[in-house]
């Protein structure tokens, strides 16, 4: 196994530039972020439970995401985070689902301070209960001790911001997490405007990079994010899943009232394009060489 893609996005972490990473939850998807020139995939446990048509509140299993995880490995060249929820459980499950998401080709993983079984952060009203932050440094630790490579980037994730505990506990909480090993800290937050996040990013005092997932404050830029500093990571975590989910309601709708497809044919990529995506040509040359 090569985890050459861990060494990549650490020393790109260590750069200057803002990486910007979209969440998938498919191999195909992954591609399409690849080709668009984003800098990394992030692979969303959000988007994974939508794909499978169940909620994100550990639902589907550890092997689930890996596989769907693994399936974008196989076939992208930047790096991928993977969105590890919890770590599926107690410290015990995050040695596990390290080795098997490392091993799977993942270059980071994220771990986020909810109890498990959690449920997911942007939803109004949703239960939003934090382990302690001993319980969870301690989940840092396993995972920091059980990479193979030590460049796998640990990405802890408080949600202290989401329960509504304030920018003390956030705080405190992201301090305890570097102490504890990890290479960077993901704040995410579900307010409306990019106030709170800003608030945190300009008292955190800490060594460790920061993350964002700016799905609910969809008004702070790139231009922005960089003027704030110390964010190197920005996820755009389930755009992609919502503009499918749109176009497919669209196509589906008119090919229903039209009474074929006669209308939409034009309207949507071509079969050649799937073709592209799944690497025909690659294979066919393959063929050439190899079918006698
Ligand atoms: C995901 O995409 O799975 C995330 C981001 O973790 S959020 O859904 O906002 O929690
Ligand atoms: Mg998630």
């Amino acid at each position: 196994m090569s985890y050459e893609q861990a060494t990549r996005l650490r020393s790109r972490i260590a750069g200057q530039k803002l990486l910007t990473g979209v969440g998938v939850r498919d191999a195909l998807e992954a591609k399409l972020v690849g080709q668009a020139g984003f800098d990394f995939v992030w692979s969303s446990g959000f988007a994974i439970s939508a794909s499978y048509g169940v909620p994100d509140a550990s639902l589907i299993s550890m092997t689930q995401v890996l596989e769907a995880t693994r399936s974008m490995a196989e076939v992208i060249d930047i790096p991928i985070v993977a969105d590890c929820d919890t770590g599926f459980g107690n410290a015990i499950n995050v040695i596990y689902a390290v080795k098997k998401f490392e091993d799977a080709g993942a270059a980071a993983i994220c771990m986020e301070d909810k109890r498990f079984p959690k449920d997911t952060s942007l939803l109004p009203g949703g239960r939003q209960e934090l382990v302690s932050v001993e319980e969870f440094s301690g989940k840092v630790q396993a995972a920091v001790r059980t990479r193979r490579n030590k460049d796998l980037v640990i990405i802890a994730r408080t949600e202290a911001l989401i329960a509504g505990w304030g920018q003390e506990e956030a705080l405190k909480r992201a301090h305890h997490y570097e102490e504890a090993g990890a290479d960077c800290i993901l704040i995410h937050s579900k307010s409306k405007t990019p106030d709170e996040i800003l608030e945190f990013i300009s008292r955190w005092e800490g060594k460790a990079p920061l993350v964002i997932v700016p799905t609910n404050y969809p008004s702070l830029t790139e231009a922005d994010v960089r003027r704030a500093g110390k964010v190197k990571l920005v996820i755009y975590a389930n755009q992609i899943l919502r503009a499918a989910i749109g176009a497919q309601q669209t196509i589906l709708a008119e090919m229903k009232k039209a009474g074929g497809i006669h209308t939409v044919d034009g309207a949507i990529p071509p079969v050649s394009r799937v073709f592209e995506l799944q690497d025909v040509s690659g294979m066919k040359k393959d063929e050439q060489k190899y079918l006698r």
